[in-house]
Order: C-alpha cells, then sequence, then structure tokens
C-alpha cells in the first residue's frame, strides 16, 4: 500500500517563494501564491507528524499509539479541512483561467484533501478519525489461529502456497478469514462516515470522491474496469479451464464448475502462483537471508540510474516479520511510506525469502523511487503524489514483471546459468501470478463491491451475498464450503487490507497492472530492442532515463498527456494482449475438448 506523506520544510519553503515569484506576476496569481505558500507549509508539517505516529501505531499496536494517531489525525484535518481554505480555493478556482497550471492542480488537491475531513463538520470528522483509527487497530493487531496456535499471515500463505491436503488447505484458510466478523462493525460504520465526508463537501459518495482523483466519475471507473475485462476476458477463460483441470489432478477431485478458493494459493485468489512446475521459483530463494531481498530489489534501482536509498531507510524500515515470542503486533502488509515529504522514506513489510516477496520487495521500491524522484522544489509539497495512484503501483508493478525475467534472474545469479524453463511455462506463470486472475478481482470482485457499498449504499444485510457473487461471476471462484455457505456474519470482503485502510482505491492495482505492460512494451521495443517477453533490464540507463523523467513530475501533469507523451499511447489493454498472444494459442490446443469457462 502505498503511503505518502510530505518533505522537509526550509528546502521547500525557499524553492516555493523564488517559485512563486515567477507565478505571481498578476494579483490574482500573487494572492494564489501567498495562499498556497501557506497550505503547504501546513499541509507538509502535519501530514509528517501524522505519518510518525501512524508509523508507530501500525509497527506496534498499543492503546498509546493509537491515541496518539488519532490525536495526529484531527490534527491534520483541523488544517486540511478548514472551511477558510475551502472557500479561498474555491474563491481562486473560480477565475482559473488566470492562474498557472501548477496553481489549478494545488488548488484542486487542497479540495480532494479537505473531502476527507470537511470541517464545515467536526463532529463528523472527529468521529470518522475515531473509527478509522479503531478500525486499524483491529486490523494491525489481530491475532490468527490455526489448531489453537497462534500463527502470522506468512504462516497461512505458507501453507496455501505448499500444502497438497486439502483439509490443512482449509483450515488455513478458513483461519484466515477470521478477521471478517472482528472487523465488519468498524466498516460498516465507516461505510457511512467516509460518504458522509465527501457528501460534506458536494460529492456523490465517497467512491465519487476517490475517482476525483483520476478526474473521472463513477461509472466512467467501472466501465473502464470492465473494458479491461472483455478484452482479457478469452484469456481469462483459457487460464480458469486449464487451472481447475490442473488442481482437480493434483488434489484427486473430479474438475469443478467454479474453482474452490481454498484450492488456489493466496487468500482471495488474487494471484494464482504456484501452479505452473516448470516456474516455480521458491527453491532458488530458499536458504538466503531475507535482507538480501530488499538489497537485491534496490541493486536494480541503481542498475537502472537511480541513486541508492537513503541510509535512513534502512534504519527507520521494519521489514521483517515479528519474531517468535515477540509480544509485539504489527500490520502484515507491505507498504512504503514518506514520512516527511523529503528523505524519510520507509517501508513496512514481513519479508521471508520466497518469490511472493522478492516481488512485493521490488514493488515498494518502486514506491521509495518514485518518492525520491519528486521530492524537489519544482514540485510543491501537495502535489508530491503519483501522476495518479496507478502510476504510483505501476512503477513498482513493473519492476516486479522486469526483475522475474528470466534473463535479469541468471544475470544476478539467483537461477544457475543452465536454467532452461519453456517459454511457454513461463508465460503461463506470469499470467496466472501476476496480471489475468489478478485483473479479474482488481476490477471485478474489488471494485464492483465497492462501488456497490459506497456508490450504491448496499444494504449492510446484502455484503457478503453480494461478495461471494462477484467472486463467482468475475472470478469463478466459490467458498471452500459451497455455494451460499458464506453468511452475513463473516463479512468476507473486510479481511482484505485495503477494504478497512485503502478504501475505494483497489482499481487503481487494476489499471498499474494494464499500465506495466504499456511501459514495458515500451522499454523492451522501443529502448531495449528486446522480445517483451524475455528481455533484460540491467543496467539500462537509457530505461532508467525514461523511467525517471516519468516519476520526476510528481503530480503536477495531467496523467493522460504525460502517458501519451511517455509511451505515444492511450491508456488500454493492446500491450497486455499482445504480451500473452502466443500463451493464448497454447492454451486452446490445451484445452481442446474441454467445456471452457463455468456459465
Ligand atoms: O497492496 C499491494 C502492495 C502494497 S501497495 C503490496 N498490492 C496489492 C495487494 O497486495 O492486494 C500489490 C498488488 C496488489
Ligand atoms: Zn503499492
Amino acid at each position: 500500500m502505498l503511503r505518502h506523506i510530505a518533505r522537509r520544510f526550509g528546502v521547500w519553503t525557499l524553492a516555493g517563494l523564488a517559485a512563486g515569484s515567477l507565478a505571481a506576476d498578476t494579483p490574482l496569481r500573487d494572492r494564489a501564491e501567498r495562499f498556497l505558500g501557506l497550505v503547504n507549509a501546513g499541509y507538509q508539517a502535519l501530514y509528517r507528524v501524522e505519518n510518525e505516529a501512524l508509523w508507530k501505531a501500525s509497527t506496534d499496536v498499543t492503546p498509546v499509539h493509537d491515541a496518539a494517531s488519532e490525536t495526529a489525525g484531527r490534527a491534520r484535518a483541523a488544517f486540511n479541512g478548514n472551511p477558510a481554505i475551502v472557500r479561498e480555493a474555491r474563491d481562486l478556482l473560480a477565475h482559473r483561467a488566470e492562474l498557472t497550471d501548477l496553481q489549478i492542480r494545488q488548488l484542486e488537491r487542497c479540495l480532494l484533501n479537505a473531502a476527507e475531513g470537511p470541517m464545515t463538520n467536526p463532529k463528523l470528522v472527529a468521529d470518522r478519525i475515531g473509527a478509522e483509527t479503531a478500525q486499524a487497530s483491529v486490523l494491525n493487531g489481530f491475532q490468527f489461529h490455526l489448531g489453537g496456535s497462534n500463527v502470522l499471515a506468512n504462516d497461512l500463505d505458507r501453507i496455501l502456497s505448499k500444502s497438497a491436503g486439502l483439509a490443512e488447505r482449509r483450515a488455513a484458510w478458513e483461519a484466515s478469514k477470521a478477521t471478517g466478523p472482528a472487523l465488519r462493525p468498524g466498516l460498516e460504520r465507516l461505510r457511512g462516515l467516509r460518504n458522509d465526508c465527501a457528501r460534506e463537501m458536494g460529492y456523490h459518495d465517497y467512491f465519487a470522491l476517490q475517482v476525483a482523483g483520476y478526474g473521472m466519475t463513477t461509472e466512467e471507473m467501472v466501465k473502464l474496469n470492465e473494458e479491461f475485462m472483455r478484452a482479457l476476458r478469452p484469456l481469462y477463460l483459457q487460464l480458469h479451464t486449464w487451472t481447475k483441470h490442473t488442481l482437480a489432478k493434483k488434489y484427486g477431485q473430479p474438475v469443478p464448475n467454479r474453482i474452490p478458493a481454498h484450492w488456489i494459493n493466496n487468500r482471495w485468489s488474487q494471484e494464482w502462483g504456484g501452479l505452473v512446475a516448470g516456474a516455480n521459483l521458491d527453491a532458488h530463494f530458499e536458504g538466503r537471508d531475507p535482507g538480501w531481498i530488499t538489497r537485491t530489489a534496490e541493486e536494480f534501482y541503481v542498475g537502472l540510474g537511480f541513486p541508492r536509498l537513503p541510509e535512513s531507510f534502512w534504519t527507520k524500515s521494519d521489514l521483517f516479520p515479528a519474531k517468535p515470542g515477540e509480544a509485539r503486533l504489527k500490520n502484515s502488509h507491505a507498504s512504503c511510506w514518506h514520512v516527511d515529504l523529503e528523505d524519510d522514506i520507509r517501508s513496512l513489510m514481513s519479508v521471508e525469502s520466497n518469490a511472493r516477496w522478492f516481488t512485493t520487495a521490488h514493488h515498494e521500491l518502486g514506491h521509495a523511487y518514485y518518492f525520491m524522484s519528486y521530492t524537489r522544489p519544482e514540485v510543491p509539497p501537495l502535489l508530491r503524489i503519483g501522476a495518479n495512484p496507478a502510476f504510483h503501483e505501476g512503477v513498482g508493478e513493473l519492476v516486479g514483471l522486469a526483475s522475474g525475467q528470466i534473463p535479469y534472474l541468471k544475470a544476478k545469479g539467483i537461477l544457475p546459468r543452465e536454467y532452461q524453463p519453456d517459454e511457454v511455462s513461463v508465460l503461463l506463470n506470469d499470467a496466472l501470478a501476476h496480471s489475468i486472475p489478478f485483473l479479474f478481482w482488481a476490477s471485478g470482485t474489488m471494485t464492483h463491491w465497492e462501488a456497490d457499498v459506497y456508490a450504491g449504499d448496499l444494504p449492510k444485510t446484502e455484503w457478503n451475498r453480494r461478495w461471494w457473487r462477484h467472486v463467482a461471476d468475475f472470478q469463478g471462484v466459490e467458498p471452500p464450503s459451497g455455494p451460499d455457505s458464506r453468511g452475513e456474519e463473516w463479512c468476507d470482503a473486510a479481511t482484505k487490507t485495503h477494504i478497512n485502510d485503502n478504501p475505494c482505491y483497489y482499481y487503481s492495482y487494476a489499471i498499474a497492472t494494464v499500465l506495466k505492460f504499456q511501459f514495458h512494451d515500451h522499454i523492451a521495443r522501443k529502448i531495449l530492442h528486446q522480445p517483451p517477453q524475455r528481455c533484460n533490464y540491467e543496467g539500462s540507463r537509457e530505461a532508467g532515463e525514461f523511467l525517471r523523467r516519468m516519476l520526476a513530475t510528481g503530480g503536477t501533469r495531467d496523467w493522460r498527456a504525460l502517458l501519451r507523451e511517455a509511451t505515444g499511447e492511450d491508456l488500454g489493454t493492446r500491450a497486455m494482449v499482445e504480451y500473452f498472444a502466443p500463451l493464448q494459442q497454447w492454451l486452446e490446443k490445451e484445452n481442446a475438448g474441454r467445456k471452457i469457462g463455468w456459465e
């Protein structure tokens, strides 16, 4: 998950004054510049205070840390959501034709920030911050149990990725769903509070507020995600068919119509790794020091010409699971934080030495290098964000893809030189573990459920039924105990981190998946002149320069224009479909004579 924060104060202030003198050549621009100087300063200072507190509350869950984080959250909202700030930003935007593009972007960002805690209704904001803090505390401090013992999320994931016993797999899957009932009451309350905050500022609901950051409406965002799925559906149906036949054989079961959720190596069936024998890389990571994983990820970026991570990254980050016997409870989901919007960049992970954490570490450092690239005087604190959130997610996704390619893994000595996997296996694994089922989960289940809940005000008595209907329809997956077996008491959506602490955001990962193939296609064909399915970025300063230029502008540019300028095309699935075209043909042969899909 992406946590973006502010950057150091003095440096920006001086640079801001210099930039201001250029922009302030009319009385209105001068007024805007002075206003934005104040807002940027307050925003940055409070962002840092809040994130310091949130960091403690996420890495060591205690009532004291929760209280500090709630107080800091209120201070942030008191400033960002201040009615005087909202009024002045609106007043200035009423004369947008007379303002600079940079000023307009900052003013629009002020209003989006204000809608997270609009102080025209202080009680609502206080209630929301209190409820958000409590929800994060339940989520971050949750203790999983399996067979009477305390276990970590990593332990459940290990069973799901390794065990061949369906009873053991089912027990691990069910243990992972125990968070749902604990999080359900808080989520029900938060749906109302989040929607009310957005409505206070004139948005229809919280989903509409979040997609406004893309300059889109809810309908446009849902339609975009449906378009992604339409383009990839033929491939997904083939993969689904191949997978259920492969797994039925592995577990000695009849071939099901939909795939039981505990057959798949991921708690939500979002990524289908470990299915392709010739492409399972876990054995090559076994026995390595987990510290090596993040260092190796840093090497990837350094090889492209990016600087090393700040030294404080290594001293301040929290990269490994809590040790056995350690009383501390920490959030188990990976994230990257820009704590002072300067050079205090940290990652929260629970790295173990396996292929999944290898990819995740590259993903998180994508955020870190984005932070570092736009932390410069030309980008004011309010715009130290991605061109859009999907760009932020897309960098790490791209590098996850590039760092998983065989020529790169061989060059780094992770795979032996003589390793000769067949190309279809590699492509099949790429599709299953990182891209295609993921798209149907992200664009399908997650995006549609949150749109139903926030934009559609779905009654809470229908939440779990709707969740499993989406899982069945979009993913072709069903609960281990059969359809209709998960009553409303479960709230299985809430077992997914983002549903609780990064709401109405998940379509960003779907867009990032599409973007990663567009970026990769451009780098492979136009810069490296290598086939996209087999290429090695290692040491390519040109590939690095392409990325660095795109990242350095942060939120100061329109994302559509930036994408067109960088790759020559608009957002779309062309590159993704082409990348997997050889796989589609292979699957059609493998699946000949089988019933395709689940309808
Ligand atoms: O949440 C993440 C990252 C942190 S931004 C680890 N991801 C999504 C997930 O785990 O559900 C990466 C891809 C999808
Ligand atoms: Zn991310």
